[in-house]
């Protein structure tokens, strides 16, 4: 097949929303725009693990600690099941974390941000969760089937973390002034770096053209951050709590809020690596990749043995 043929094929299926799968033939830039993303929404989720797994051990009840321990080991999950989605594009897991463990890879900017206290914990699985679930339901029917099937297992686990952040959120602000306080202060400390998690303005956003096009995105980076807002200033009301956006005001005719943006020079300064955490979050890392070599070695050398037991049966 000449290669306009196969390009027609592929436009046909995307045309006829039909996945693409890892075998069909698919443009070079397709296939490396996923890997970008793909691999970049693996990266997140592992590193996700590590301003959470800093509160296990201090979190206030065993059943919370159980909770938490559950909700941190899931993202390790999501992590595996997106790189090896990553993996069918021809890439090795190798050459993915090498490039996060370098720096040359992006991640979510959100976790450049410390969790200070308990109700972070539940500002995080309440908002950033949140935030992750409003961007994955569209990514269940992105156009490249591994990514679409991985997200359809992770958006169920998101949803029970998301609840189990505004449990966290529902006790501290229906407690004591104190925890009302605490409440309070995560969310004013989350709120504008969590609308930051769905990218830049669609005006200076290089990669959405592109992303739309080929239906590995189905809505815009503008559109779902608007969506995140409406729907999450009803939660804050139910809290008795307050938008820290002085702004935000329901406009009829747009039948949603208007809000103030985020600082962008401060996100563009933590996705280039200097926001507060940027350095921390990539040492540890590092630390824990290095510190699992004998694990990995373990498990390879397990997996070639029970291999071999199976050929010789
Ligand atoms: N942070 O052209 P744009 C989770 C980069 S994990 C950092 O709009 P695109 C969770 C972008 O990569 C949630 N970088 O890009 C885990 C691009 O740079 P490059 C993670 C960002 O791809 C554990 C440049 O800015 N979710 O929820 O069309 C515990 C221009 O942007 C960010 C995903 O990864 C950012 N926030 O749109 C708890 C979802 N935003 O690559 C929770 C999948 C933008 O050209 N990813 N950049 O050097 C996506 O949907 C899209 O990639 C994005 C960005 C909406 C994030």
């Amino acid at each position: 097949m000449e290669i306009n043929k196969f390009e027609d094929v592929f436009e046909g299926k995307l045309a006829k929303n039909e996945m693409i799968e890892p075998k069909d033939w698919m443009p070079e830039n397709y296939r490396k725009h996923l890997i970008r993303q793909i691999s970049q929404h693996a990266h997140s989720e592992i590193i996700g693990m590590l301003p959470e797994g800093n509160w296990i051990t201090r979190a206030p009840s065993l059943r919370a600690k159980v909770v938490l321990l559950a909700k941190v080991q899931d993202e390790g999950g999501h992590g595996l099941y997106l790189y090896t989605a990553a993996e069918t594009l021809g890439v090795t897991r190798d050459e993915l974390l090498n490039n996060l463990h370098t720096g040359k890879a992006k991640y979510s900017s959100i976790f450049n941000y410390p969790t200070l206290t308990w109700a972070d914990i539940g500002a995080v699985g309440w908002l950033v969760d949140g935030a992750a679930i409003m961007n994955q339901v569209m990514l269940q029917r992105s156009s490249y089937g591994p990514y679409s099937r991985a997200m359809v297992r992770i958006c169920k686990e998101e949803s029970f973390h998301q609840r189990q952040g505004y449990e966290i959120m529902t006790h501290l602000a229906f407690g004591t002034n104190d925890q009302k306080e605490m409440a309070q202060d995560a969310l004013n400390r989350w709120w504008y770096p969590t609308m930051m998690m769905f990218g830049p303005p669609d005006s200076e956003s290089p990669n959405s053209e592109n992303a739309v096009k080929w239906r590995i995105k189905r809505e815009t980076n503008d559109q779902l951050r608007q969506r995140f807002v409406d729907q999450t200033v009803r939660q804050v009301e139910y809290l008795g709590l307050t938008v820290p956006d002085a702004h935000l005001k329901w406009n009829e005719a747009k039948n949603g809020y208007d809000f103030t943006e985020p600082n962008w020079v401060e996100f563009k300064n933590i996705i280039s690596g200097n926001g507060p955490c940027n350095k921390e979050r990539l040492a540890a890392r590092n630390k824990a990749h290095d510190e699992g070599k004998w694990v990995r070695e373990a498990a390879q050398v397990f997996a070639k043995k029970r291999s071999e037991v199976y050929e010789a049966a």
